[in-house]
């Protein structure tokens, strides 16, 4: 063909063609835009968590986009209003960090990648609500953040503290827990110390018990592996608290401890080195002491939590010259400093009671401290009668030992397990769990004590010293006093970035923008400053699901009435690196705003879909590894359609996919494949279906009964595979049997179609025009499938006993030899037959033969 040829009708579009004709009709029609309030179909929110905008998209959004938008289409073809809308989280750290090394602004930056990535996704052909576009990082978004965090500090949720918090020395700025890694910076991998700062925090800590209780809620609709990290984070301890004075001084030391029922077990006490009470205790004791003391202390401030827990580090300690008085038996425990008690865990103080805990019992071993066993764990605890075990030949089994083979000042090993107490006054011959009990009645009759809980869970630590952020809308008035911004000057913007040195520095940048932060108290009119902290971005996400459904209010944050029609997110879909943080912060705010009384439930994500990653050659994609697929390259090379069906293919969505062993050209051969068939087909748009190809019927009426339990279980791969199969069926009917006029292949066609839909949108558009019919198939209802055609045939099968027919069965044409097996051994003749003899040999030829062989 001469390279100037017009090109002819029959020629196929090629993908991007196909792509662009698409995606202008759906732009022009807004064939994905939500219905309004008026709109009486049933109503479903479908999320994907959106992006942060640092350069291209990468496979791992491909991925996480295409999961969504299978949803998000299935729900409409089930007759279903749908929400699927798409913002950027366009606050943070990378924007400012690019920004200081190019010496520009970091607005720029984020709103050039987010025009890119808009590009990519709208190429992808994702049915994105393209009307409710938000950005994180606009003044109409942030501004809602600030009424937020005013509305949180009304409710004496928001406040400030000086505390020791994790410090990056190289991003010079604060860092949650939760960003600390091993020790290291999340971001750029820098050892993290710990710095006295005066700091926001959000009272998270006030909900534990509710985020830890209303994860039941979602048992069966969350991934197990991220219910478990949402409570191991919370991490909540049943217990007491118990008071003990200290020799010569005044007032008590609390101790936190889920073994109350062994107090009578401590033989020393613990106290964290670089708590306060280690301080005091040391500054009294002899002027050696006081040396070792400030070594050690310098030593532990430098190592990480995580090592400070570890069992595997031997135990190092000093002991500070002070006894605690046990309040149950008045004993003196001397007091030692030790790194594996923690500061701000609990007290900062433990009894120590090494015969029942791990930790204590290695202590006691490396400073020969004594052992007391107040737990029996040989004991029988099940009623008076001793259980006597025994062994399959009826001989008894040897007990486990007695109390003094297992001793742990022996074995090394605590006793940990159920038994009875001893050595313990009043609670001796109680069973652990009654002596717990017991034990707080006790302390809190005798007021040494009380039930209590403890949380691993910290308040969220919320203020950043940087500038690509919210900033905090407080003031800070001469006379000392912190005041908010009053509402209705709302949103306090970020100054312009010109003559800002953006560099770290451990003080907010936005604290040297002199026309900015200078302003005045509207109460009094004096001067005031503003608070130059912004806020971090997890605020900016934890909420922005509520924003969506009303995304250009400038008079509500969110409509309350659009969230009652929509709210909570149905199905929430994204990476598992999300698994505890951004999950726990949208957990609590929804439980905020549920108590301000501003939404109606408590949960904001009443399902969650977890993708694997994209990976390559076994290795994870990096920029730092140049082993990274881009996605927009991959989009260009072979075509949105093409790249989404490959993808679904994949493997399941929880697993990991090696790009490596992706087949592109299988995908692309199939969408072809799936052309040629609607390409073929000759009978007319309506002809009736019955009475066509009864096979092929059968198999297109199985994938329709089939498909709406694979896609609500997210087993996209095999919906693709069931289609691939009916395209081939279809094919051989076309080929083989009646042609192209058969009715019973235009309803297979017409049904690859709308269900093709889901994975290919483009192609499937295609064919739905080439089979005579207006756009869009995006919105046409799946047909149900006719329990007629559901019935599977039948065949009869002979069972025999050495040779000679028994029985006749009605079986299934489909069935597996196992199943025929089991259905001839189960009849009532075969049994007769086969009373008594012993069987040597079955031999099965399903659906039509087994054949039993026996002797005697
Ligand atoms: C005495 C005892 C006896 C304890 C026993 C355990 C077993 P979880 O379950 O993690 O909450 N503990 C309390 N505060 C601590 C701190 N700041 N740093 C390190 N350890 C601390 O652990 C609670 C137990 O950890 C508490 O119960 C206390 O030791 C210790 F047989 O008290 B236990």
């Amino acid at each position: 063909m001469s390279p100037t040829a017009a090109v002819s009708a029959e020629e196929p579009l090629t993908a991007h063609a196909l792509q662009a004709k698409w995606q202008k009709y759906w732009a022009d029609n807004e064939t994905f835009r939500a219905g309004g309030a008026d709109d009486t179909r049933p109503r479903k929110y479908v999320l994907a968590m959106f992006p942060y905008p640092s350069g291209d998209l990468h496979m791992g959004h491909a991925e996480n986009y295409l999961y969504s938008d299978i949803v998000a289409r299935y729900w409409r073809h089930r007759g279903h209003n749908v929400l699927n809308p798409i913002g950027w989280d366009s606050f943070g750290l990378p924007a400012e960090n690019a920004a200081i090394r190019r010496g520009a602004d970091p607005r720029e930056w984020t709103y050039q990648n987010i025009a890119q990535q808009r590009e990519s996704l709208g190429d992808y052909g994702v049915s994105f609500d393209w009307s409710r576009v938000l950005h994180t990082s606009d003044p109409e978004y942030y501004r809602w953040n600030q009424w937020l965090f005013l509305k949180l500090y009304e409710r004496g949720l928001a406040y400030r503290k000086e505390s020791p918090v994790n410090w990056c020395p190289n991003d010079q700025t604060v860092l949650a827990n939760e960003q600390v890694v091993d020790g290291r910076c999340e971001r750029c991998g820098a050892e993290v110390v710990k710095k006295k700062l005066t700091q926001w925090y959000f009272r998270i800590t006030e909900y534990a018990d509710r985020l830890l209780d209303d994860l039941n809620q979602l048992e069966g609709s969350w991934p197990q592996k991220v219910l478990q990290m949402q409570r191991n984070w919370i991490g909540r301890s049943v217990g007491a608290d118990v008071d003990f004075r200290i020799e010569g001084r005044e007032g008590v030391v609390t101790v936190f401890s889920t073994r109350p029922d062994t107090l009578h077990g401590a033989t020393f006490f613990v106290v964290a080195p670089d708590s306060d009470l280690a301080a005091e205790l040391a500054a009294s004791a002899s002027p050696e002491v006081r040396m070792r003391f400030q070594d050690y202390l310098t030593q532990v401030q430098k190592t990480s939590e995580i090592d400070r827990q570890s069992t595997e580090r031997p135990k190092t300690g000093v002991f500070l010259e002070h006894y605690a008085i046990n309040p149950v038996n008045g004993e003196r425990l001397p007091i030692w400093a030790a790194d594996y008690v923690l500061a701000d865990y609990g007290h900062g103080a433990v009894m120590a009671v090494p015969a029942h805990d791990q930790r204590d019992l290695d202590f006691a071993r490396a400073f020969d401290l004594p052992v007391k066993v107040v737990v029996d764990t040989t004991a029988p605890i099940t009623g008076a009668m001793p259980v006597i075990e025994v062994d399959e030949d009826g001989v008894p089994i040897e007990p486990a030992g007695t109390l003094d083979d297992q001793h742990p000042a022996t074995t090394g090993i605590a006793l940990t397990g159920e038994g009875r107490m001893i050595n313990s006054g009043e609670l001796n011959g109680l069973s652990k769990r009654n002596a717990i009990a017991r034990a707080i009645e006790q302390l809190e009759a005798s007021g040494n004590g009380r039930a209590a809980k403890n949380y691993r869970l910290r308040d969220w630590l919320i203020s950043r010293q940087r500038f690509w952020g919210t900033p905090i809308p407080m003031l800070h008035t001469t006379d000392g006093r912190i005041v908010p911004v009053p509402e209705d000057q709302l949103p306090v913007r970020l100054p312009s970035v010109d003559g800002l040195d953006l560099s770290p520095k451990g003080s907010s940048p936005l604290g040297a923008a002199e026309g900015w932060v200078r302003t005045v108290d509207p109460s009094t009119g004096e001067p005031a400053l503003r608070d130059p902290d912004t806020m971090d971005t997890f605020v900016d996400s934890s909420w922005y699901f509520l924003r969506f459904l009303s995304p250009t209010s400038d008079a509500v944050a969110f409509d309350v009435d659009e969230a009652r029609r929509w709210a909570p997110v149905d199905s929430y879909i994204g990476g598992v690196e999300h698994a505890i943080l951004h999950l726990l912060y949208a957990r609590f705010l929804t439980k905020v705003l549920f108590d301000m009384g501003l939404i109606d439930f408590t949960e904001p994500f009443s399902s969650l879909i977890n993708q694997g990653m994209v990976i390559l050659n076994g290795a994870k994609m990096s920029k730092s590894k140049g082993n990274l697929v881009l996605f927009q390259e991959e989009l260009d090379a072979h075509g949105a359609d093409t790249l989404r069906v490959a993808l679904a293919f994949a493997g399941p969505v929880e697993d990991d996919k090696d790009w490596a062993d992706v087949s592109t050209t299988g995908a692309q051969k199939f969408l072809s494949r799936a052309l040629r068939v609607a390409q073929d087909v000759t009978s007319p748009v309506g002809v009736p279906f019955d009475g066509g190809d009864a096979a092929l019927r059968r198999a297109t009426h199985r994938l329709l009964a089939e498909a709406p339990g694979l896609v609500e279980q997210t087993k996209f791969n095999v919906l693709v595979a069931r289609l691939m199969e009916l395209v081939n069926t279809t094919r051989k009917t076309i080929d083989t049997g009646a042609g192209g006029a058969d009715p019973a292949v235009r309803e297979a066609a017409e049904t690859i179609a709308v269900m093709l839909d889901l994975v290919a949108p483009h192609t499937a558009e295609e064919l739905w025009e080439i089979l005579g019919h207006e756009p869009s198939v995006g919105l046409v209802p799946w047909r149900q499938a006719d329990p007629v055609l559901l019935v599977e045939d039948t065949v009869t099968t002979a069972v025999q006993v050495n040779g000679k027919v028994r029985a006749t069965l009605e079986v299934p044409a489909r069935i597996g030899d196992a199943e025929l097996e089991a259905l001839a051994r189960a009849d009532e003749r075969v049994q007769r037959a086969l009373a008594d003899k012993e069987i040597v040999r079955v031999i099965v030829r399903a659906p039509k033969i087994v054949n039993f062989a026996v002797k005697g």
